[in-house]
């Protein structure tokens, strides 16, 4: 019987590479009440009350603003659940997602 032995002479390269980061951003409008924009930043990105209410007036007077960098899920469950919230009260905000 010859052998059947086969010898595998090969490397795996595995490139590990980081996930990617995407921004939650808020926009500004004309309708959307101050206080409701820092109630979002608090309860759903987590912010405390001084951090939220500047970045809302950044959202202000620039025209947008960082609420929070997440992976794609928690970035689009957050712009979700933000959104819902202000189509639920009336309000106009807007929030895009963007790669870091
Ligand atoms: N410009 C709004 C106002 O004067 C406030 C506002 C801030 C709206 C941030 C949206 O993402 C926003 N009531």
């Amino acid at each position: 019987m010859p052998s059947t032995d086969v010898q595998i002479d090969e490397k795996v390269k595995v490139k590990i590479t980081e996930p990617k980061r995407w921004k939650v951003i808020l926009l500004n409008d004309d309708a959307t009440p101050m206080e409701f924009v820092v109630g979002l930043l608090v309860e759903i990105f987590k912010h405390n009350t001084e951090s939220a209410h500047h970045i809302m007036l950044q959202v202000h007077e620039t025209g947008s603003g960082i609420a929070g960098v997440y992976s794609f899920e928690i970035a689009e469950a957050k712009a979700v659940e933000a959104t819902n919230q202000a189509r639920t009260n009336g309000h106009p905000l807007q929030i895009k997602l963007e790669e870091e």
